[in-house]
């Protein structure tokens, strides 16, 4: 009987990160599907919503979110996926935000834009997620039409599309030259950021025909730290450096990493500004009363990103998720600050660390409300 089973899906972006956590830490696990009976009779109604990952546990416990699950599992087996220096600290937290929230536009972008390749394949796995004994097709088709819906709400809308591809591109390349040197975000082991971006770069970019062909085509290292990522062993012969239980050494955060956090901060900065003050002016109007469940988006903002105006919706969850960031920021002395300030500067994301609702946001039978 395995220690854990994990109720998700190979085409499920926030399942990635789990499922990545699991192996690399050598817990023993079951993975099934959402159409596993037991999903709807036991851990649907405690879950609090529908979504995967969630997990079940040994002794019956029922976790939903990624995040949580993450939290959940590395508090017993320690696997230690934090790095202790506090520039590393920062950006493995920072990517954790951006495996989450800010890569969406491409991930999206890239299942359901490219019908000709990947209609097919998609079909087969939304359908997979249907119980036998309900009708498949009608059912999975509904679940495909929310979802691309969903990927429209996040921007991926043609008049965007072009941006998308470009911002992507660019990123496929500086991410290969990164994973020249280094096997990992930070090194020779996974970080928290690292199961992040598993998200996005494995379970949509990294699997789906038509992205996974512009990846292995365009960034062959990428690709191979997608496939290390979902292995147990280390997975580094190609580089000089045998030592797997290391982090770059002190506190260094490589120049290329830098440049490629720039990159990504062309349009996830000016996103997560205004959705910041489209969300705190939301809570202002709205005055949620303490405990209401969090929606998934409370409204759509506005945004530059490459002289054009983009719209998204605006989602609490990020924040949640940047709360961690800013919270290890908050926790050292100032000269550390200043330090941490420099880094952030040169990736252009320091303005992250004024970017904070006016509430905090806790959790409450698996569903996070409002506090
Ligand atoms: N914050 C949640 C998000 C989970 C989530 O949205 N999962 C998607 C699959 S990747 C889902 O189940 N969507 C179904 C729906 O929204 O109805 C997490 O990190 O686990």
């Amino acid at each position: 009987m395995p220690d854990i089973i994990l109720y998700a899906a190979p085409l499920s972006l926030y399942s990635a990160k789990v499922r990545s956590y699991l192996i690399k830490a050598g817990i023993a696990y079951r993975e099934v599907t959402s159409a596993d009976p037991r999903y709807k009779s036991v851990v649907r109604p405690q879950a609090g919503t529908a979504t995967i990952p969630v997990i079940e546990t040994s002794n019956g416990e029922i976790i939903r979110d990624g995040t949580r699950i993450v939290d959940y599992l590395d508090s017993s087996h320690k696997v230690d996926i934090l790095p202790q220096g506090p520039r590393q600290k920062i950006v493995s937290r920072l990517f954790e935000v951006i495996g989450s929230e800010g890569l969406l536009r491409p991930a999206m972008h890239y299942r359901w834009d490219f019908a000709d390749l990947n209609a097919d394949f998609i079909r087969v796995h939304f359908e997979a997620l249907v119980p036998a004994e309900l009708d498949r097709t009608l059912l999975a088709g509904k679940t495909m039409q929310r979802m691309q819906n969903a990927g429209q709400m996040f921007g991926a809308i043609a008049e965007n599309f072009e941006i998308i591809e470009q911002l992507y591109e660019t990123l496929l390349v500086k991410f290969d030259a990164h994973f020249k040197d280094y096997p990992y975000l930070l090194g020779n082991k996974p970080c928290i950021g690292d199961f992040g971006l598993m998200g996005p770069l494995y379970a949509h970019l990294g699997r789906d025909p038509k992205p996974l062909q512009l990846m292995q085509a365009k960034a062959c290292r990428l690709f191979r730290w997608v496939e290390r990522m979902n292995r147990p062993e280390a997975d580094i012969g190609e580089f000089e450096s045998r030592d797997t239980d290391a982090y770059i050494d002190a506190d260094e955060i490589p120049s290329m990493l830098i440049e490629l956090m720039a990159h990504i901060a062309r349009d996830f900065v000016p996103e997560t500004a205004a959705a910041v003050e489209y969300i705190n002016q939301w809570l202002e109007e709205k005055k949620p009363p303490p405990g209401t469940p969090i929606v998934r988006g409370v409204g759509s903002c506005a945004f530059e990103v490459e002289g054009q105006t983009f719209k998204a919706l605006a989602q609490p969850y990020r924040f949640f998720l940047l709360k961690r960031m800013q919270a290890e920021y908050d926790a050292v002395p100032r000269s550390t600050q200043q330090d941490i300030d420099r880094m952030l500067e040169q990736a252009n994301m320091r303005e992250l660390l004024t970017c904070r609702l006016d509430r905090e946001i806790g959790w409450k039978d698996n569903l996070e409300v409002w506090l």
